[in-house]
């Protein structure tokens, strides 16, 4: 009798569900699939991360003494996606039960619940008990709540785990330590070296491949930099804990041309699949303030990413799946410019951010959500362009993750029901938090004309255009107020303005 336990690329995790009660005769299944390199063409580093990384796994999992088939992409048992693959396997191995751990997409799941009827043997669906929180407990939370904002949920599990509590109290009297955080960078602290990996014969193998089969896909892929092992992972997690930590929360909204992660961590792609744990990061990290090493305000910050946003962000997902990819409150129906997918464009910060995510696959949230983001919210774009933009560019993504975040968080297009706000700026955000602006063509004082940074404009005829929906929106007022005493001879402008940009991009007007 045996037991099939599949493995999915992003379930690298030796406490996985579906390992659970292995025994001896089972085998467990592990597949390089093409329909999971198409769905979105993968940045080429994100895909050499997935297969090195899942050829790593499956290898420690054989000297582990697991029975495990690693199906590589290019061998003749691949087929076209994880059904058509599984089924052949199936009939070859008849094992007399299949056993997965919840999948981290919806478009998975539906395949995985259709694979018992397919196959005619038992599968078993278990839950994915890496997180903090079950699905079950989100939408226990969110049930008959008006206000499903991340704060509540966030408090309530800290509450409930006891991480940075004392006698049921946040550690130092406060739940958030914002105020103290969000500074431009000021060079009082050197920035970290980007940590170093070195790359194996399993992954030279993987790059070898990707060069072969995907050559027209977005990325680079030379300069590989990834951790492709839980030990390797780990190695990252320390150095961030010690060289970047303390200094995290003081620049988390910091951008720089020449740094490209500043004080982040770099670790969502190895949390993403399974290589690190949700609670080893955030007990390294709550240790560190324990032992004096970094201060609450960079601690507290730190895990309030991993133990509130990403637990919400996932909520959010399981809870309004499937129709939330299909919302666009906003209506908004441009197409993605092209500049997205070669970092070619005049605006300096648009350029730098798109060449760094090219050549890293990797991008801090500020960069993400005010920068790529912001600029796809005020031009207007489609969210689901943006959204295969995001899903295709980061090695981190999957659509769990972010879906929510790019639709709901950067582009509204949820109406707010995830975040508070539009997160619309104009160049002068950009300005502060960064040193963009100061090599852009674009002049970034100029509210309207050619030179006038496009951020600026963009931003009032998008305020411009959406004021009656936003007219009574607490955070929004000041602006909307702003613009409604615009006279005629400045909304022209604005317009004028934002049409010309437009034109530019190749938007037939
Ligand atoms: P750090 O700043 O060091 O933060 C620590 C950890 O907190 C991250 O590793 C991540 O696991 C978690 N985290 C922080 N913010 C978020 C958030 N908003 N949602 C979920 N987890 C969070 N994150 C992804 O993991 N995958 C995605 O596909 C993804 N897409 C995004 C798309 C947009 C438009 C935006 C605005 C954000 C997106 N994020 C996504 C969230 C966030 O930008 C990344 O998690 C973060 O930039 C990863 O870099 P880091 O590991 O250095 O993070
Ligand atoms: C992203 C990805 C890619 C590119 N390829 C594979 C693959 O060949 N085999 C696999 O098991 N997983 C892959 N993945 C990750 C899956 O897409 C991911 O497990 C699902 O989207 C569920 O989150």
């Amino acid at each position: 009798m045996t037991t099939l336990r599949i493995i999915l690329g992003d379930q690298l995790s030796y406490d996985i569900a579906s390992l659970m009660d292995y025994q001896e005769n089972d085998l467990v299944l592990m597949m390089e699939v093409r329909e999971e390199t198409q769905y979105v063409k993968h940045h080429k580093k994100k895909l050499v991360f997935i297969f090195s990384s899942m050829r790593h796994f499956a290898q420690e999992l054989i000297n582990k003494n697991y029975r495990v088939k690693y199906i590589k992409l290019d061998e003749s048992e691949s087929l076209s996606s994880f059904t058509d693959t599984l089924n052949a396997q199936v009939k070859l191995i008849k094992p007399s039960k299949i056993v997965c751990t919840e999948p981290g997409e919806y478009r998975v799941l539906l395949m995985m619940q259709s694979w018992e009827k397919t196959f005619k043997t038992p599968v078993e669906i278990r839950a994915d008990k890496r997180y903090f929180s079950a699905i079950t407990e989100f939408k226990q939370w969110a049930k008959g709540r008006k206000n499903l904002r991340m704060e509540f949920f966030y408090r309530t599990l800290r509450q409930r785990i006891g991480i940075l509590m004392e006698q049921g109290e946040p550690i130092g009297g406060k739940w958030n330590y914002d105020s103290e955080n969000r500074h431009a960078y000021d060079h009082k602290v050197p920035l970290p070296k980007p940590y170093q990996i070195k790359i194996d014969k399993i992954t030279q193998e993987v790059i070898e491949l990707v060069k072969q089969h995907f050559d027209g896909y977005p990325g680079e892929i030379n300069n590989f930099n990834f951790a492709v092992t839980r030990k390797a992972a780990l190695q990252a997690l320390n150095y961030f804990i010690n060289q970047a930590l303390p200094f995290f929360g003081t620049y988390q909204d910091a951008m720089m041309l020449d740094n490209n992660v500043l004080f982040h961590s770099g670790l969502s792609q190895y949390l993403n699949i399974g290589l690190l744990s949700a609670k080893e990061i955030c007990a390294s990290a709550e240790k560190a303030y324990l032992t004096k090493h970094a201060p609450l305000n960079a601690v507290e910050g730190f895990i309030r990413q991993i133990l509130g946003w990403r637990e919400y962000i996932r909520g959010i997902y399981w809870l309004k799946m499937p129709e939330y990819a299909n919302n666009n409150y906003l209506k908004a129906d441009e197409k993605l410019p092209d500049f997205y997918w070669d970092g070619k464009t005049d605006m300096r910060c648009m350029q730098h951010v798109i060449e760094a995510t090219l050549q890293d696959a990797q991008s801090h949230h500020i960069q993400r959500l005010m920068i790529t983001g912001n600029f796809a919210l005020l031009y207007g774009v489609l969210p689901s362009e943006v959204c295969k933009w995001y899903l295709a560019m980061y090695a981190d993504a999957y659509e769990w993750v972010e879906l929510p975040n790019t639709l709901g968080m950067a582009l509204y297009g949820d109406g707010g029901f995830l975040a508070s706000k539009p997160y619309a700026a104009s160049g002068a955000y950009i300005n502060k938090m960064s040193n963009f602006c100061q090599s852009c063509r674009y002049q970034v004082k100029l509210k309207v004309g050619p030179d006038a940074c496009p951020f600026n404009y963009l931003y009032w005829d998008f305020m411009l255009k959406h004021q009656a929906l936003f007219m009574q929106h607490p955070r929004l007022k000041f602006a909307i107020n702003h613009a409604g005493k615009m006279n005629l001879s400045q909304i022209e402008q604005i317009k004028e303005s934002a049409k010309a940009f437009r034109k530019s991009q190749g938007k037939k007007i």
